[in-house]
């Protein structure tokens, strides 16, 4: 590339355009309609992608997006942003080696609320904002998954039920603007999860309902007779940036973009039509608008994400580095698509419009997209919110009707012997990114004085150690990968027998 390296901002917008994609709207007259929490790869990938393409279509100027972080690790991703004029790139690597690259707008602001949370709620509370829509991850929700309640001895809740004008997790926020909205007779926020979790939107309702409770009864009776929370079901598979892809956009196009994010190029978003104050027309650039979530958003978790905890946990043990590297092993796509077919898929409910077997057909060619370069590290990182929500209730199904709990056991025994070890069988370290990594850790080492140890944490396998079912074959499962952790030995063994 022989012109000068050109940084990406808005100023350099018109000479940047002769090199990339750029939005071809004006972003100085967006009004900030959508207030998102978390703006982290997979919603630069995915809604404010969809918001992009909407305004290219439709010039929908009521909608810009105002992301707000809530956690000071945002203050890197709200520098950036900012440097950029909230510019992005987003590249799309397809599967033939094809890369497609564009400049991204329809982000317009960004607020850190760490240390200036009355900007945040305010921002909520304009009378501009329509929706605030969250990926705050699946641990985001502060749920005990034991009881499936609000989770209300964490510290941050309760601080701000004791001081609800100093809001520091998604509820106290939540609460804090709409209480203003309805002080001040404004009509309140449609609240959207795009989290991959079975019914996000009920999810978020009950936790807030809870959480307003607790704060102040009429607020509550409020919230839960004017808000509305649509389940949705999110789909982009979006790799960690990394160093390759801000060379890429240096190398091939000349742009210096400080964060871009690259993605796959299949898309998809489902979302229950119920909106509190307007929505914008997404059905015009490929949103599908439903009555009832739910089929998709199961069947989505529980073969797309489930699929990649199972190539993940085994793929991290046999020292694979990414997802395709997995899917090109054939054991691992055979054990993936047997997991697939004879664990998740007879416990799912008839998909509307949805041939199951093409669709895990076309998991597969995603999975194996060999441009993306999706990390098993990425996919392992949180698993102990990801199983509860992905696998466990897969296996707790077809514990009751019967059904086969062979290859979901196995990556079970196999996690807990990843938590314990760290290390691949070749003696490369693991490192394991998860909140409750301790924890994990603890109980997996004691496994060799008691084989249950790890299952018995019941946050996350609930009950589970107290199926004889499991038990037996969980214990199998760890006797074998303990004296010898050659995991695709064992993986073929299982295929054999099944
Ligand atoms: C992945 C998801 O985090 C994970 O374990 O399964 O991030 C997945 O890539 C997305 O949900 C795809 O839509």
């Amino acid at each position: 590339m022989k012109e000068p390296h050109l940084v990406l901002n808005q100023e350099n917008l018109s000479e940047i355009a002769s090199r990339i994609k750029v939005p071809s709207y004006k972003r100085d007259t967006l009004k900030k309609g959508i207030v998102h929490i978390g703006i982290g790869g997979f919603h630069r990938a995915h809604q404010a992608y969809y918001l992009q393409l909407l305004h290219e279509k439709l010039g929908a100027d009521e909608w810009g997006i105002c992301g707000i972080g809530l956690r000071e690790n945002d203050r890197k991703i709200q520098q950036v942003l900012q440097d950029q004029d909230h510019l992005y790139s987003l590249i799309m690597r397809h599967p033939n080696g094809q890369i497609s690259a564009q400049v991204v707008g329809s982000i317009i602001d960004f607020i850190l609320g760490v240390y200036n949370p009355q900007a945040v709620i305010d921002r909520m509370a304009s009378p501009d904002t329509k929706i605030v829509s969250l990926t705050i991850t699946e641990g985001g929700y502060n749920y005990d998954p034991n009881t499936g309640d609000f989770n209300f001895s964490n510290r941050d809740v309760l601080h701000e039920l004791q001081h609800p004008d100093d809001p520091r997790t998604v509820y106290g926020f939540l609460t804090a603007a709409l209480k203003k909205r309805q002080d001040q007779g404004l009509p309140p926020f449609t609240i959207l999860s795009c989290d991959n979790i079975e019914h996000n939107g009920d999810m978020t309702r009950k936790m807030l309902l809870a959480f307003a409770q607790k704060q102040n009864k009429e607020l509550a009776d409020w919230i839960s007779k004017e808000v509305r929370f649509p389940n949705t079901m999110v789909d982009r598979i979006t790799p960690v940036t990394t160093n390759e892809d801000v060379e890429y956009l240096k190398n091939s196009y000349g742009v210096l973009d400080a964060w871009p994010v690259s993605c796959e190029p299949f898309k998809q978003w489902i979302v229950e039509d119920k909106f509190s104050n307007g929505r914008p027309s997404l059905e015009k650039v490929g949103v599908q608008f439903v009555k009832d979530v739910s089929p998709y958003e199961k069947m989505k978790l529980r073969l797309l994400n489930a699929g990649h905890s199972v190539l993940g946990i085994l793929g991290a043990i046999q020292g694979h580095d990414t997802i395709d590297d997995c899917m090109r092993d054939p054991i691992f796509q055979k054990f993936m698509r047997a997991f697939m077919d004879k664990e998740a898929s007879p416990v799912l409910d008839a998909v509307p419009g949805i041939d199951l077997t093409e669709y895990k057909n076309s998991l597969e060619e995603r999975f194996a997209n060999p441009n993306l370069k999706d990390k098993v590290s990425r996919i392992c990182s949180e698993s102990s919110a990801k199983m509860p929500k992905f696998l466990i209730p897969t296996l707790l199904e077809n514990l009751n009707s019967g059904g086969s709990i062979a290859f979901a056991t196995m990556v079970l025994a196999a996690w807990c012997y990843y938590s314990d070890k760290a290390l691949s069988i070749n003696g490369m370290p693991i490192e394991v990114i998860d909140e409750q990594h301790e924890i994990l850790n603890k109980a997996a080492k004691n496994t060799t004085s008691d084989t249950l140890s790890f299952i018995r944490l019941e946050s996350i396998f609930g009950s589970l150690f107290e199926s004889p079912r499991f038990v037996g074959a969980y214990s199998e499962n760890i006797s074998k990968i303990y004296a010898d952790p050659d995991i695709r030995f064992h993986m073929q063994e299982l295929l054999n027998d099944n």
